[in-house]
């Protein structure tokens, strides 16, 4: 990407009330002026929102606010001017030519947050958390993400950083100046120094799990034999009917998917069709995909009907549930028990995690949504996150505990030669979290991930 021509992009989705076109770079001030016209001029009332005209074309024109950042004070730390045009995508579509017709560069994805990382506005934590507060699902994941735009990771990444570094100079200063015997520090201290450090980036890695499923978040597959009520869970964890529900065994008959936030847990709940041998092709087909989707589940709700013949029940449970994903198992409908004479403890044990619920009767749906919570954080969770860490960091994390694992050993030994080496590729590892030592392949991938005009 390049970084010294001047950028513009429309910033709001489309379809809102207000278009917002941000142009950043050294012209910005002088093509937001020849685009937007007012009785005031943007370069000389900065940060004070100005009212105006902007430019459709030849002669046309349509009512606009303007505000103009001058450098370093702005979302980029570039010269920022934004144009408020009215909404609709011909409005924005049209100031935006304006603005690439007197010599803008329309943005690409993610350049403003681009510009802001190499003009030190923020780290690559914080950037990527502009994109993490776009996508949440949940209020936890945007508190989280919240949390990370206020630099609490890359500030943590980067203490740790700093200890290797330090004792990378130690190091090194062993190897420039072996003959002078200067006042080193001990290869048992280097050594605890190296252990604590490997503490603190455990601690770290310990809330990849939150930071997979908060950014991520899970895929729960319902599946059961036909008429276990699946598709009325799903309409109950939904909160509205989504799925048909009959009495007639065989309803749904295709894969059916739906995103929820249950217990502050992005969800994308699959309804599937009742597993049985179907006799006609439709189902047939509904039941392959039911088991597909049961392969690619990160976590499956079983259904068992409590009304009904309980060994089918079972019989179909053992059939395909070898599945990798944590299973629940829910014996449904125990409502009907008395009718039939019978107690929850008459129904069978499984090999999983069970509940006992009714869901027409909503009973016993905290137990449920109890164990789900258990089952996705792999513990009781009560509490929010400060930190936790997506996939890209925790490889990393991971790449800086190998290099740190042999390092005792070689410190021990007083080869420091590979004990720098060995730290000096932890420190990078770090390095490429906080952006300090990411190389342009790295920044290029992340930003192409983000949004235009973000
Ligand atoms: N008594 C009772 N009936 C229930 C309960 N849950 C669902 N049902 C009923 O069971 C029948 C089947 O429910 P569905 O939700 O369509 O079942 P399903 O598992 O999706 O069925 P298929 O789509 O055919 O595989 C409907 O008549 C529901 O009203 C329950 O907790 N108690
Ligand atoms: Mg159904």
């Amino acid at each position: 990407m390049n970084t010294d021509d001047t950028i513009a992009a429309l910033c709001t989705g489309v379809g809102g009330a207000i278009n917002i076109i941000r142009i950043s770079g050294e012209q910005a001030f002088d093509i937001g002026q020849k685009v937007w016209e007012g009785s005031k001029f943007l370069k000389e009332n900065p940060r004070v929102m100005l009212f105006g005209r902007v430019a459709l074309g030849e002669n046309s024109y349509d009512q606009a606010l303007a505000v103009g950042m001058p450098n370093p004070h702005s979302y980029t730390g570039e010269d920022v001017v934004e144009l408020h045009c009215h909404g609709g995508s011909l409005v924005a579509g049209k100031v935006l030519e304006m603005c690439v017709k007197n010599g803008a560069r329309s943005a690409e994805g993610g350049e403003f947050t681009y510009r802001a990382f190499l003009n030190d506005k923020m780290d690559l934590t914080q950037a990527e958390a502009v994109q993490d507060i776009i996508s949440a699902h949940s209020k936890m994941a945007l508190s989280l993400a919240e949390k990370q735009i206020s630099g609490q990771l890359g500030v943590k990444v980067s203490e740790i950083r700093l200890q290797l570094f330090e004792l990378l100079a130690e190091i090194e200063s062993r190897m420039d100046f072996p003959e002078e015997n200067l006042d080193w520090v001990a290869p048992k201290i280097i050594n605890e120094k190296i252990d604590s450090t490997v503490e603190d980036i455990s601690k770290l890695l310990s809330s990849r799990t939150e930071g997979a499923v908060l950014r991520d978040g899970v895929k729960v597959v319902i599946a059961g034999r036909p008429n276990a009520g699946k598709s009325s869970l799903l309409n109950l964890l939904l909160g509205f009917d989504r799925a048909i529900v009959t009495q007639l065994a065989g309803t749904t008959r295709d894969t059916l998917e739906e995103f929820a936030t249950i217990r502050n847990i992005p969800v994308n709940l699959v309804d599937t069709a009742g597993i049985r041998d179907a006799d006609n092709i439709i189902e047939q087909i509904g039941i392959d995909r039911s088991r597909k989707s049961l392969d690619t589940a990160h976590l499956i709700f079983w259904l068992l009907d409590a009304s009904s013949d309980y060994e089918a029940e079972l019989k179909e449970m053992e059939n395909h549930l070898d599945a990798d994903a944590p299973v629940i198992v829910i014996w449904n409908k125990i409502d009907e028990l008395a009718r039939l004479n019978k107690t929850v403890d008459d129904l069978p044990e499984t090999p999983f995690s069970t509940v006992k619920i009714s869901v027409v009767e909503n009973k016993n749906i905290d137990n449920l949504l109890d164990l789900f919570e258990e089952k996705v954080w792999g513990y009781p969770h009560n509490t929010e996150p400060d930190l936790a860490v997506s996939s890209r960091h925790s490889a990393l994390l991971d790449e800086a505990l190998v290099a740190l694992a042999e390092l005792p050993e070689l410190v021990s030994a007083e080869d420091w030669e590979l004990s720098a080496v060995n730290l000096h590729s932890a420190v990078m590892s770090l390095g490429t979290i906080t952006g300090e030592d990411a190389s342009i392949d790295v920044l290029e991938n992340i930003f192409s991930n983000f949004c235009i005009g973000k």
